[in-house]
This record gives structure tokens, sequence and C-alpha cells, in this order.
């Protein structure tokens, strides 16, 4: 499912970039509803939407509005996004789990977001692997980056190629604005999927645009890691999401092959295999 070249690519910087993985008119829905939602309160949002909130978020942290799959169909069609799928499928050896939908504006007024993420980034956790064994890569925790807007150089994602299988700290002196060969910039155009393991040290430059950036974060980990008590399909809302994400969201056991990824392997041509 993924090419040599594609493989060679995952496994030396740890990122893969999906060109116009997403149709324009998704594209421009989701633009829609990101600038209806973020211009409101939260106490204002459709359930169960709810702005992502931890102990270091200030009034100029980037806002990111989660749950966003269980309101409107253009987002469900974005976590099984064919493109989106096959390397997600392919990373995670067939055994994927949805883990959740993050609607980000980022504005000029928006702090800048520092490297996290990678072995000194303080995010190591079991549940986020990766390695490449016999001819295979392999992630077990997959962020998918999907840019609704175009991102020119000087601004947007930032990661360290190849830290996602660094064994040593990062230097202090080591940070976002640091150019080429240690810190890339990669600039996309709207439609476009930066997908990254999140063992790969990330961040962001600050907006540079007059109208917000908007991205939608689509996070997957293997079926079989069960992230944390409450984690999984928020079953008061299983009638407003399709039976397929519904599974796609559900903990399985490593064996278990889920209905929704034979489908999938059925439509890419890769159906009836075992792994
Ligand atoms: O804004 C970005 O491109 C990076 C976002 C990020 O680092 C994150 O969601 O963890």
């Amino acid at each position: 499912m993924l090419t040599d070249e594609e493989k060679w690519r995952f496994d030396l910087h740890g990122y893969l970039v999906l060109p116009q993985a997403v149709s324009p008119a998704d594209v421009q829905r989701m633009v829609e509803l990101s600038d209806d939602w973020h211009a409101r309160d939260d106490a204002d949002l459709p359930p169960p939407l709810k702005s992502y909130r931890d102990p270091s978020t200030r009034a100029t942290t980037p806002r990111s509005i989660n749950q966003v799959e269980y309101v409107d169909e253009v987002f469900q069609r974005l976590v099984l996004n064919a493109e989106i799928m096959r390397v997600v499928l392919a990373l995670t050896h067939n055994c994927p789990q949805h883990l959740g939908c993050a609607l980000t504006q980022n504005t000029r007024q928006s702090d800048a977001l520092a490297f996290h993420g990678g072995v000194s980034g303080g995010l190591h956790h079991p549940a986020n692997d990766y390695q490449a064994v016999d001819g295979e890569v392999f992630a077990t925790f997959l962020n998918a980056g999907v840019s609704l807007v175009d991102v020119p150089k000087g601004t947007g994602f930032v990661c360290i190629p190849g830290s996602h299988k660094s064994h040593f700290a990062r230097p202090a002196g080591v940070d976002i604005t640091d150019g080429p060969p240690v810190v890339d910039n990669v600039s996309v155009r709207a439609g476009d999927v930066v997908l990254f393991t999140e063992a790969l040290c990330h961040g962001a430059l600050r907006w540079t645009q007059q109208t917000p950036r908007r991205t939608v974060f689509v996070r997957y980990g293997t079926s079989y890691a069960s992230w944390s008590p409450g984690s999984g399909p928020l079953e008061q809302y299983r009638d407003a999401i399709p039976e397929e994400l519904y599974e796609l969201k559900q903990v399985a056991g490593f064996r278990q092959r889920k209905k929704v990824v034979e489908r999938l392997l059925q439509d890419m041509g890769e159906g009836g295999q075992t792994s």
C-alpha cells in the first residue's frame, strides 16, 4: 500500500505529504464550518463540540475544536479518506483506531507552537512508537494534518526530520525558527495532508497571513491501544456517525480485522490478504 519511495521517505523523515488528498468542495465546506464555529464561544457550539484545553492553554493558544466528526459528515468522509487510510493502514499494519479530530484555527495573534514529540519532547509513550522491520514501516500514533488553506514558506508546520528515531536529547539551542538541514518547514496547498508520526519532534511557526490558517488534525492509533478510560466512540452520539466510523473508533484485539479495514482493502485492490 505504500510505494518503496514512500517507505524510504517515511523511514528517513517521519512524515509524508499527500498532495491534494481532499476535494476542493470538502475543503470549502470545512472552511465554512471552521469560520462559523470559531466565531462562537464554547457555550454556543453544537454538542458534542468542545474546545481542547489543558493547563498550558492561554488566550493566544491556537484554538482547537474537537469531536467535529459527530456533527458534520464532511469530517466523517475525511476520517475515512481513501488516500489517508491507504497510509494509515500500511503504518498500523491494518490495525487502525481513529482517536479524534481537531479543527484548529491559527491567526496572526496566535502563539507559535514550540517543538514537542520525539525522544526529548516529553511525549515518549509506549503507545507512540516507530519501527522499520522486514521491509515495512510501523508507527503506532499518527497525525494527519489536513490543510484547508495554502500555507506559504516561513509559517505553519515545522519538524526535525528523522527525530522519530533519534536517541539523543535535542540541544537547548535548536528551535522551530532554525532552517534546514535540522528543521523542515513544510509548505502545503489547501487539500494537502502532512501525515506524520507523533514520535516526530514537531511544532508550528507563527501564522503570517491576513486570513486564518485552518487545519484539521486527524489522529489515529493502533486498534489495540487503549489510551485512557473513556477513549473510544462517544456512545451517547453513536447514531450521529456511520457504523464504519464507529467501528474505526473502537478498541479491538491485535488479531481482529475490522470490517471497515476489510472494505478499505477491497477498495484498494488489496482484499483477501491476512496482514
Ligand atoms: O500547527 C501545526 O502544524 C502543528 C500542530 C501540532 O503540533 C499539534 O497539533 O500537536
